[in-house]
């Protein structure tokens, strides 16, 4: 698939240590430690690289130690708020941290910032509700570097990747998944999550081996 790399970001969403087997108390997904040589690969058909983080608090309605109350829903009337998970990606821990293998944060040319709030746990990172109406600016970012095109890859390919992708669609950019670096939480549903993301007109490669770009 040809990209213009000139107006070409890639995104890496929350590729962080809270949702591997590096941090096996927070969300470990299988795999999810194995994705920064793919995302890596993706970025050189880019001219811009974010990154996204869940940089939650500690203590939050949605968080449980109990595995049964895993994707129970929060009870109450939080807007922002639908299932319980189990506490990950805190800031200032170590599952708050980038997987190893990629890049510096400062080396990114955007962080964004999202689950700060302990009355919100979006998914998507364009968005800090999930009425995708509080923008974390990143939409608007992009707009102003002339970017047409994303690639996107990222954990997990069920919540904050596909959602991500999901709202970059709907915001007009011709978005781009790359399967090989996402991992999921639930694996079983990656045929109803492709299919979801198609429907959109998001495109999907299984590697950025499938990438090209002008010289
Ligand atoms: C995510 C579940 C809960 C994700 C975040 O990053 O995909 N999934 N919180």
């Amino acid at each position: 698939m040809f990209v213009e790399r000139e107006k070409t970001a890639s995104f890496d969403v929350d590729p962080q240590r809270g949702f591997t087997p590096l941090c096996p108390k927070e969300l470990p997904i299988a795999g999810g430690d194995e994705i920064a040589g793919e995302l890596n690969e993706q970025a050189n058909y880019s001219t811009c690289r974010v990154v996204s983080k869940d940089q939650h608090p500690a203590e939050a309605l949605w968080v449980t130690d109990d595995p049964n109350q895993v994707l129970t829903p929060v009870e109450g009337d939080y807007p922002n708020l639908d299932v319980k998970w189990p506490a990950h990606c805190v800031a200032g821990t170590e599952g708050n941290r980038l997987i190893p293998g990629l890049p510096d944060e400062d080396a990114y040319d955007l962080v964004v910032h999202k689950g700060i709030d302990p009355e919100k746990h979006p998914y998507g990172a364009c968005y800090h509700d999930l009425a995708s109406s509080e923008s974390t600016g990143v939409i608007e970012w992009l707009h102003q570097r002339n970017i047409e095109t994303v690639i996107v890859g990222g954990l997990a390919t069920d919540y904050c990747m596909k959602t991500t992708a999901l709202q970059l669609k709907a915001a007009g950019f011709k978005v781009i998944v790359n399967l090989g670096a996402c991992r999921s939480v639930n694996p079983e549903t990656l045929d109803a999550d492709q299919a979801e993301m198609r429907r959109a007109g998001i495109y999907i490669i299984q590697s950025a081996s499938e990438l090209q770009s002008s010289p």
